[in-house]
């Protein structure tokens, strides 16, 4: 019998990385997606092309909403999963700043409410919750499982909460919950407002000359992040669920840069240097060889907090799992402008 699993935000980049690797495996995939009044489905296209309109489907997708509990009660007894991945929040950390609210209830009670269906209906369900490396705050870099937790931000706190319940409901009720504590992970399917796609994506259009003069304007160059790729990642959240027993794991590749860097590194794919010149919010880069400047500060993405650095100790998941990073930070990023030059011809 082929194992089911259903997947809460497989709209979003994960949903559609494990997607792709669940039906590889021969899981029939269900994933939830909320109502727009547009419709969006770019990521998961192809997966219902290919997997849904055949003669035998195995990708279905449903309408639901993780605050909505019978909603979500209704899914799981309809498609009785054999695995549950709850990949659904408002996942951007400054935006949890303006929607404190809805983030919180999204991330914090969207997995408490899944949970209470698992242990009411079903505890031999598994599942599997996306904690994340904002949970360490500041504190000290490297973090691994050992690190001590100190959120800073409404969507690391609310985080916070659902590793907790996650662990709670597995000491309490034996359910097989599990966390990933996923450091950053990109890919060219990374929502458009993640620094790294605003970035490639600013950096393609200036290979192909379409940024006239116009610039690309950031926050904080110095945050430091521990960047890998979704697809090792997913592999990872997958082999989180087929371990032998429940337990959380730190996933990162264990190299962090800053924004800063990960800025030139883009620029130099595509043969431009850039000089930096300047300070604060005037510090400006410039293309060194002609002077026009190509990056500018705009205190509007400089968050109320913000996590220094972030640099994850995953041995932990090398041992137990034996998950390892595949993609190195400059193929993941040769990987992302491709695509963003390639989508751009497109439009042409
Ligand atoms: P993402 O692209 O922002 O996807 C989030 C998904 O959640 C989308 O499908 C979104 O649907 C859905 N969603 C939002 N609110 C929902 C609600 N109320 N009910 C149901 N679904 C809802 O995020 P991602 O990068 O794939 O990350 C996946 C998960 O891992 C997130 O929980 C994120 O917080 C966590 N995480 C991510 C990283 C990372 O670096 N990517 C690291 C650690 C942890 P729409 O498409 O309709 O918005
Ligand atoms: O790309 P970011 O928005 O990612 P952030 O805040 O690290 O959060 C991501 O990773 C978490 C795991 O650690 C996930 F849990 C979370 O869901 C999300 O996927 O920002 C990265 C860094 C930050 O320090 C930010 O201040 O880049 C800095 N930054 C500088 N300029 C910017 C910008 N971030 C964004 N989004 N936009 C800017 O213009």
């Amino acid at each position: 019998m082929k194992k089911r699993a259903l997947i809460f935000g497989v709209t979003g980049q994960d949903g559609y990385y494990l997607s792709k690797l669940l039906l590889k495996k021969n899981y029939i995939v269900h994933g939830v997606k909320r109502k727009a009044s547009t419709i969006y489905n770019y990521r998961t296209d192809e997966l219902y092309e290919k997997y849904y309109l055949t003669k035998t489907p195995t990708f279905f997708m449903h309408y639901g909403d993780v605050t909505d509990s019978m909603n979500i009660l209704e899914l799981i007894l309809k498609i009785k999963p054999h695995e549950i991945y709850n990949f659904a929040a408002q996942s951007h950390v400054q935006v949890s700043f303006q929607l404190p609210d809805y983030s919180s209830n999204v991330a914090a009670l969207g997995p408490l409410r899944i949970l209470e269906v698992i242990k009411n209906y079903d505890k031999k369900i598994k599942f599997y919750q996306a904690s994340t490396s904002e949970m360490y705050g500041e504190s000290q870099a490297p973090q691994s499982e050992k690190t001590p937790f100190a959120p800073n931000s409404p969507y690391a706190v609310a985080k916070l909460y659902a590793f907790w319940i996650t662990k709670a409901y597995r000491d309490a009720y034996g359910i097989f919950a599990s966390n990933g504590i996923l450091f950053n992970h990109e890919s060219p399917l990374r929502g458009e407002t993640f620094v790294t796609k605003k970035i490639t994506q600013f950096v393609a259009k200036e290979k192909l000359s379409k940024n006239k003069n116009g610039f690309l304007s950031l926050g904080n160059l110095d945050a430091k992040r521990d960047w890998g790729h979704a697809k090792d990642y997913v592999e990872a959240v997958w082999k989180i669920l087929q371990h032998k027993k429940p337990d959380d794991f730190v996933i990162s590749t264990g190299n962090s840069i800053s924004v800063r860097k990960f800025v030139e590194m883009c620029f130099k794919s595509v043969g431009i240097e850039i000089l930096w010149k300047g300070k604060g919010i005037k510090e400006v880069g410039k293309n060194k060889k002609t002077g026009r400047i190509l990056v500018k500060i705009d205190k509007k993405y400089i968050r109320p907090n913000e996590v220094s650095e972030l640099k994850g100790k995953a041995n932990k998941a090398k041992k137990v799992l034996k998950w390892k990073p595949k993609v190195k930070i400059k193929d993941l990023i040769s990987e992302m402008i491709h695509y963003d030059v390639k989508k751009l011809k497109l439009n042409e």
